[in-house]
């Protein structure tokens, strides 16, 4: 791994931490870069209290001078805005016993020793995706400089299906951009946000499924030698790895199970003189290499666990059956979840890049990525006209 990240802090603690390691120098950078994808992340049909207190800015503290990347760590801080409503109260809070099913609460427990749930879910809650996010902004910063984009959109929210937009157009990505729920079509906006009040009528929670797809990128990133450079297999590890997500599938991956061979490729053609595919079923991905085809991820997050209605549950320290127990949380948060599926998907291929096109600074790196196409030009160059949908 070239882009290496982490992150630190507690969702009500007083900041979130992140550091990136392994960008190149000359990068344009600046905290008004990371704001959107912040802002982003904060929207959404469904979503608690909690977002209505915090105002996600995420600050450079290293890394960046005058403007553009050095080539040294990126520090980042994002202040909880919650934080002054809990300082005092860290060693009075009486301790937590009672464990939400779907939550890391018991299984974190058990494992690091605690009789008390909080440390566990203060690490545990998605409130660190906000740090992803802006980590993820760094890393679109530097896809940016190659014309590889990155988009998403809702495809599912419980039991209510969109009818999925063409990323490739931007007066699609427009609508999504604008929906509460990031749908392109106004009749599924209308579905997905009623499927959403009925979870809150009932006092319960809803998932659903997005897609994430990156355009514009050239064929090469990955290889097929190795188990753990499949980028197909990274991609799928770093998208689980968000809070709640379930499922991950590339490209049609979700039902080229049913399918015959014949139909279930990318058949491969000769149009305006080049190979192009009449399909991107693979999503963008063969042998756990890019193929020059749009990247899609698609993704299944379950609800959020911490419900009104209560779950059954055992309390710790009595041992006795007792309902899960309720302060406050989203109904749905899926619209967000595809704002942090994009930055999953941005560190990773970001990180592809840097493998394979190297590494100190950024004209380096182009030096290295225009040889590279000039010597495959034959056959792939990159190209709106390459850009389908990826729903062919
Ligand atoms: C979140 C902050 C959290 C939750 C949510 C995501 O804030 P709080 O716990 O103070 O309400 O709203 O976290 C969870 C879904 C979870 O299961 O922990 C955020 O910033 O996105």
């Amino acid at each position: 791994m070239i882009l290496r990240w982490l992150t630190a802090g507690e969702s009500h603690g007083p900041c979130l931490t992140g550091i990136v390691e392994g960008m190149p120098a000359g990068v344009p950078l600046t905290a008004d870069d990371l704001g959107r994808d912040l802002w982003r992340r904060q929207q959404g049909y469904g979503r608690g209290g909690r977002m209505k207190i915090e105002s996600d800015h995420a600050e450079i503290l290293g890394g960046v001078w005058r403007g553009k990347t050095t080539g040294g760590p990126i520090a980042l801080r994002i202040e909880n805005r919650d934080w002054p409503n809990w300082k005092d109260k860290e060693y009075d809070l009486p301790r937590m016993t009672v464990p939400r099913p779907g939550h890391a609460d018991l299984a974190g427990v058990y494992k690091y020793g605690f009789d008390d749930i909080r440390p566990v879910l203060e690490r545990a809650s998605a409130r660190e995706t906000a740090m992803r996010v802006a980590v993820g902004g760094v890393a679109k910063q530097l896809l940016a400089e190659f014309g590889i984009t990155i988009r998403s959109q809702v495809l599912r929210i419980g039991q209510a299906k969109a009818t999925p937009g063409d990323l490739s157009d931007p007066a699609v990505v427009e609508r999504v951009e604008a929906s509460v729920v990031r749908v392109a079509d106004p009749e599924s906006e209308e579905r997905l946000k009623a499927a959403v009040d009925a979870a809150k009528d009932r006092r319960d929670t809803l998932g659903g499924v997005f897609e994430v797809v990156a355009f514009g990128v050239m064929p090469g990133l990955g290889s097929h030698v190795q188990w753990d450079r499949k980028l197909d297999g990274r991609l799928a590890q770093a998208v689980m790895s968000i809070q709640a997500i379930k499922a991950v599938a590339i490209g049609d991956g979700f039902v080229a199970g049913e399918r015959y061979g014949t139909e279930a490729h990318d058949g491969i053609t000769m149009r305006n003189g080049r190979v192009e595919r009449l399909t991107n079923r693979a999503g963008g991905l063969e042998g756990g290499i890019t193929n020059g085809e749009p990247v899609v991820v698609r993704v299944v997050k379950k609800p959020i666990s911490t419900t009104a209605t209560p779950q059954p549950t055992v309390d710790l320290d009595t041992l006795e059956d007792v309902p899960s127990q309720y302060v406050r949380s989203d109904v749905c948060a899926v619209p967000a979840a595809a704002v942090i599926g994009e930055a999953m998907v941005a560190v990773v291929l970001a990180d592809a890049l840097l493998e394979k096109f190297g590494s100190d600074s950024i004209e380096q790196m182009r030096t290295n990525v225009n040889g590279f196409l000039e010597s495959i030009k034959t056959w792939w160059r990159p190209s709106s006209e390459a850009v389908e949908s990826a729903h062919t």
